[in-house]
């Protein structure tokens, strides 16, 4: 890590009042979770119009439901790194004004510690499910069953076999699924109709929750101020609206810190307002964070 920068950074960061951070799946990554794009990301393997769009689950939920089936089961057998719990130090600090963004659906950064009052999951959660039916809002937060139903039984642990073959985790779908041995919405179900529940992330194409998002707003136009730092930490950037912080930060005067393992050397040198830190995000927040959070010890 480059020194001057670091001691840079770390002025700023103790003089701070304001802090965003903007999460991606590269701060699950030594938490064992594959990241989206790049020589080793789900996308590489995977057609995500195929998993990750609503057209995708209304012409085959059985082939979508096993592949979130496999992710569910992978994000609970992972465990919240380092740099998870020094956000959530961060977050529980009462003299910072701090909030999460996290684009991730894993559940980790709720299960390390983190504030849930200002941790933001955009995307939604592998953990929510949500019926289908126009006609029917059902929604349930934190279900953590694995499988959801017998019919899912077994197809996370082909996936997995298949994930430990490749750099990045291969997509061979296992079973041919009926919408009725899919996971079944109980109010429709007890109001004698059949509509089958969805996993609670975002899909493209999908609106973001709007509420999540408004409260984002609040905070980022504030009249205790701008905000005076923002942490992108392993993300690519490439999906909005979660990439547009970074600039609504920006253009109110935040400086910009930048934690990936995939950077420009210009980047790294802090100029305009932005520094690099190159490296994992999870060996590297416990370290940037010290000043304010003190020491992070190991989950
Ligand atoms: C490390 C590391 C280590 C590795 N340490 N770093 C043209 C056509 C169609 C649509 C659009 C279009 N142009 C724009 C759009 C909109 C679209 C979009 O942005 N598309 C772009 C891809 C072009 N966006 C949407 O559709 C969104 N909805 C929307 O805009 O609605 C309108 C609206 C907005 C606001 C209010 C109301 C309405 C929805 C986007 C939903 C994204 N969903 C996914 C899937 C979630 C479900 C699931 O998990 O299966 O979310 S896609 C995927 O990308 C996932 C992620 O959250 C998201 C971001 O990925 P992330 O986290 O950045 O991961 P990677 O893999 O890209 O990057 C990892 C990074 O980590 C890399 O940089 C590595 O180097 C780094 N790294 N190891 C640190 N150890």
């Amino acid at each position: 890590m480059n020194k001057q920068t670091l001691a840079e950074f770390q002025e700023h960061l103790k003089k701070s009042r304001r802090i965003v951070a903007l999460v991606g799946a590269g701060l699950s990554v030594s938490s064992g979770l594959p990241t989206f794009r790049g020589a080793e990301g789900l996308w590489k393997n995977f057609n995500m119009i195929d998993l990750a769009t609503p057209d995708a689950f209304y012409i085959d939920p059985g082939l979508v439901w096993q592949f979130y089936s496999w992710r569910r089961y992978s994000a609970l057998a992972a465990k919240p790194n380092r740099g998870h719990l020094a956000l959530a130090k961060l977050s529980n600090l009462p003299q910072t004004n701090f909030i999460t963004i996290t684009q991730n659906v894993d559940g980790l950064s709720a299960r390390s510690g983190h504030n849930s009052d200002n941790l933001y999951e955009i995307h939604g959660s592998l953990f929510t499910l949500k019926c289908t039916s126009f006609m029917c809002n059902y929604i349930e937060y934190n279900n953590f069953k694995a499988p959801l139903t017998p019919a899912l039984r077994g197809t996370e642990h082909e996936f997995l076999k298949s994930s430990l073959d490749s750099e990045s985790p291969e997509f061979s779908p296992v079973k041919q699924m009926k919408d009725s041995e899919l996971p079944q919405c109980p109010v429709c179900k007890s109001s004698g109709t059949q509509s089958i529940l969805r996993p609670g992330v975002v899909w493209f194409g999908e609106s973001l929750p709007m509420q999540e998002l408004n409260e984002i707003d609040d905070f980022l136009e504030s009249e205790e101020g701008p905000v005076d730092l923002i942490l992108v930490i392993g993300t690519s950037g490439t999906v909005y609206p979660a990439n547009s912080y970074v600039d609504r930060v920006r253009l109110q005067g935040g400086k910009v810190a930048i934690f990936n393992t995939d950077i420009d050397e210009s980047e790294i040198e802090g100029k305009d307002g932005v520094w690099g830190f190159k490296g994992d995000a999870a060996e590297l927040l416990p370290v940037v964070l010290e000043p304010l959070i003190g020491e992070v010890k190991q989950p």
